[in-house]
């Protein structure tokens, strides 16, 4: 059981707590600060009002009670996992990212297909891809790129027919190539047929599947205080039937009440309706959200500015989550021995503890975000990304999940630019940076996913235009910019160092035709699609790379060098994480170099830029 705490507990006392440890850790994060700002001892046994004088006039009393409630919501504490890591085909298998609409077009319309996919899987079986993780496939308006949807037992118009669906399971499966699909249930279109419903008909049985709020129980005034992830408040007026309804995300993606049995039974039939066919796992969207606290209660205006979205402590890590997880765990995934990873922005790693502790039986793995950005940074700005804290982001994710847990390893996916842009967008160096990634990516304890056009080393796209870009949160939050005084310039210039259109251009595919040409600037890369092939070959013939321990070796900055060992063998990975040579290298007679990419300046005691090398032990 976790220990209850209030005002009067210590900082220490907090932080020992899993949410709490998470939700200081993000603070920091979030305000720039380092861990060492509460692990210091006297600061930790400071009570916890004294947080306000530490992070300043960005924490007030009320948020600090807003934290306590959600540290005190979790009685769970995680298992230490000190026991053996247990074998699993996913944990052994590298993934690759599909987002269909721009992965690969077969008829001429300039949007992927579903046997654009299936064309390109014998490419992917000789990259070394093992499963895909397909973005969402089924019926949709589109309002965000199919994570609204209508129908989730039908296929994408523009993306083929079931047919093709069924096709593309097998030939994937003949080659040995898994597929999971994505399940987005926190929410579906507003063009679903139970929000329909709803929405006509208030004595509906649908009508309790969404957030529905009667205009006139609130006065006229918003039911509360929260915002929509892409731009302005949650709710949606309709005026015609006199009600509010919820959409954390688009206008059209309205929030699925899961305090409903009704709609647990649903999800649980979608799942199986997709098990059924034979797809072999879920990547559940946004699956922290799905349980709002009851009530649904103003979120504390310091916490949304600090995170830039209002409300989010009431339904981040909400008080039914296991509760539910567990539940279609049971229900759904475990009778097909199928495979799920859950989207799970906002966790931290204890909470990601409590979520995927193959004791609790709940998700095999989720998709942690806090390295994807430096300490104070957020996607939308215009920085150098340094990848000294991806070092220590790992290392501590790498010594501290512990062995019941297991994590997924990414830097890209349809949500953010390009890393290697955000590193250094000097061209020079991009081949060196995605070769990096790539080698820290399938060296590391934990599932690779790599995303579309990781392997052709694609950069962030020139835009030039916000006309240019389709995606509704870039081009939501462009216009509330602009409206809030901020110049066309200077919005579009914030749009293009955050905006999820770079990661949906089109692929470049050799053989393109005259209209995909436009788009591509960019061309592919077959020393960077070389450099993944040879790394994931690697790794495959040394399970040491996947299972064994990890090691950080060099504290140095810039200088990363880590092992991976185990009874049988043991690898060293020396990374050079600047633009700056470094002086000191790797190397001992009894270690010869497996993996020493081309570009290898004279093989003498100096790493140049962004250079990495595998040793093997001899
Ligand atoms: O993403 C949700 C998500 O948490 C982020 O991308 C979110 O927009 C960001 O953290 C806000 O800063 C998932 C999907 O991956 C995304 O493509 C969808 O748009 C979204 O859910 C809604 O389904
Ligand atoms: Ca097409």
């Amino acid at each position: 059981m976790g220990k209850f705490v209030t005002v009067d507990s210590t900082i220490g006392e907090v932080y020992n707590t899993p949410v709490g440890h998470d939700v200081l850790k993000k603070l920091l994060l979030q305000l720039g600060l380092p861990e060492q700002t509460i692990l210091n001892p006297v600061v930790s046994r400071m009570r916890l009002n004294h947080l306000t004088k530490i992070m300043g006039k960005k924490l007030d009393a009320q948020m600090l009670m807003a934290l306590l409630h959600l540290v005190n919501l979790e009685t769970d504490t995680p298992a230490k996992g000190n026991g053996k890591i247990k074998r699993a085909w996913w944990k052994e298998a590298v993934f690759y990212q599909i987002y269909p609409r721009t992965f690969r077009d077969t008829n001429g319309d300039n949007v992927g297909d579903l046997n654009g996919i299936t064309e390109k899987l014998d490419y992917l079986k000789d990259l070394g891809v093992d499963a895909l993780w397909l973005s969402p496939v089924y019926d949709s308006p589109n309002d965000d790129n199919g994570y609204d949807i209508r129908d989730y037992r039908k296929i994408m118009q523009e993306f083929g027919t079931m047919r093709d669906f069924d096709r593309l399971l097998n030939e994937a499966h003949k080659r040995e190539i898994k597929i999971i699909m994505d399940l987005v249930v926190n929410h579906t279109s507003d063009e679903h047929e139970w929000f329909q419903n709803a929405l006509n008909d208030a004595n509906s049985k649908y009508s309790d599947y969404y957030f529905f709020r009667d205009k006139g129980a609130s006065g006229g005034f918003l039911p509360n205080n929260w915002t929509s992830f892409f731009s302005g408040s949650a709710w949606n007026e309709y005026d015609e039937q006199g009600v509010y309804a919820l959409h954390l995300f688009s206008k059209k993606q309205m929030d699925l009440n899961w305090d409903n049995p009704e709609v647990r039974a649903e999800v649980v039939d979608i799942i199986k309706f997709w098990l059924e066919k034979g797809v072999d796992g879920f990547r559940m969207d946004v699956m922290n959200y799905i349980s709002k606290e009851e009530g649904l209660p103003d979120g504390n205006e310091a916490i949304g500015e600090l995170f830039g979205f209002t409300g989010i402590e009431h339904y981040m890590y909400g008080p039914r989550l296991h509760e539910y997880l567990h539940e279609i765990r049971e229900k759904a995934f475990a009778p097909y021995d199928a495979f799920a990873v859950g989207e799970a922005a906002g966790l931290g790693m204890e909470m990601a503890k409590l979520v995927t502790g193959e004791e609790r039986r709940e998700m095999d793995m989720i998709f942690s975000f806090d390295g994807l950005e430096n300490p104070g940074k957020e996607r939308f700005d215009d920085y150098k990304y340094d990848l000294n804290y991806y070092r220590d982001y790992i290392s501590d994710w790498m010594e501290h999940y512990g062995n019941n847990c297991w994590m997924s390893l990414f830097y890209n996916n349809h949500d953010n630019p390009r890393m290697v842009s955000k590193v250094n967008p000097n061209p020079a160096y991009r081949q060196r940076i995605q070769t990096l990634l790539a080698a820290i990516q399938l060296t590391l304890k934990g599932t690779p996913f790599i995303y579309q056009g990781d392997e052709m080393g694609l950069v962030n796209y020139d835009f030039k235009s916000i006309d240019e870009i389709t995606d509704i949160e870039s081009r939501n939050l462009y216009r509330e910019l602009v409206n809030d005084g901020m110049t066309e310039e200077d919005a579009f210039a914030k749009i293009l160092a955050g905006s999820r259109e770079h990661a949906r251009v089109l692929l470049p595919w050799d053989d393109r035709t005259d209209v995909v040409a436009e788009h591509l600037r960019q061309t592919p890369d077959d020393a960077i699609y070389n450099v993944y092939h040879d790394l994931i070959a690697l790794r495959k013939a040394h399970p040491t790379l996947i299972y064994g321990k990890f090691r950080v070796m060099n504290d140095d900055r810039n200088h990363f060098t880590y092992a991976r060992y185990d009874k049988s063998e043991t690898f060293v990975i020396d990374c050079n994480l600047s633009a700056h040579r470094l002086p000191s290298v790797f190397r001992r007679d009894d270690f010869e170099p497996v993996f020493t990419p081309a570009y290898l300046e004279n093989g003498a005691d100096v790493l140049s830029p962004y250079e990495v090398r595998i040793w093997k032990k001899i």
